[in-house]
């Protein structure tokens, strides 16, 4: 491939670690859509039918790139290593508790009610990083999320149990369309380093003391 060939790269998370709960809530959803009248607003009929995500594709986007030369790549990569080394992020839990709908993009996602800190400043610093490069991003607003199932019309009132994510390290993704479907693939990844404290208060076999 020249380096010149654009390919879709975006970063994000990998969620792929908690498949089995995230698809269960999937396999409701679309439960829901078949009998609409049990847990299901929305077109009941829709005109196609919800396409699921697959469990090896599951992720939760920070920042979407587009279709860019492979030669943007390294500068990229040293942009998100930089970030990631400024941050000192430790990994961090995500809460996803909240089912919704894209009504316009019509994906079926689950979504956490409350964004972590540490998730909002990663994406602050990457939009800045990727923007220093001159690369046009998106300006609406984050909205962090797990897609379930895309050409989806219709919400679901199911209750389900919230699924926690462990965010331990930035990824960036290619998306790339194959006969079997789209496929996103890990370019380069770059791991959050547990803090000194909790590694210290692990080995020290202590629980941290309460503040006050
Ligand atoms: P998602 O985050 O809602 O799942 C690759 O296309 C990934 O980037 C998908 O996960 C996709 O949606 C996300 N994405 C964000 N903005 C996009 C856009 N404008 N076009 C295509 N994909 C986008």
């Amino acid at each position: 491939m020249s380096t010149t060939t654009p390919i879709r790269l975006f970063f994000a998370l990998d969620a792929r670690a908690q498949a089995e709960p995230l698809l269960a809530i999937q396999r409701r959803w679309l439960q829901a859509i078949a009998h609409p009248a049990a847990h299901c607003q929305g077109n009941p009929q829709p005109a196609s039918q919800p396409s699921p995500v697959s469990a090896e594709n599951l992720h939760l986007t920070l920042l979407f790139l587009g279709n860019l030369p492979t030669s943007q790549i390294p500068r990229l990569s040293q942009q998100a290593s930089q970030v990631v080394e400024a941050l000192a992020l430790a990994p961090f839990a995500i809460r996803l508790d909240r089912l919704g709908l894209f009504p316009k993009a019509r994906v079926a996602r689950m979504a956490p009610s409350q964004t972590p800190e540490p998730l909002l400043r990663l994406e602050a610093q990457l939009r800045q990083a990727v923007m220093a490069l001159g690369i046009p991003v998106e300006a609406r607003p984050y909205r962090p999320h797990v897609t379930l199932l895309r050409k989806c019309q219709a919400a679901t009132t199911a209750e389900v149990s919230p699924v926690e994510l462990c965010a331990n390290a930035l990824h960036l993704y290619e998306s790339r369309s194959t006969p079997e479907g789209v496929r996103y693939l890990q370019l380069a990844s770059w791991p959050f380093t547990p803090s000194v404290f909790s590694k210290r208060s692990v080995s020290a076999g202590s629980a941290p003391s309460a503040a006050g």
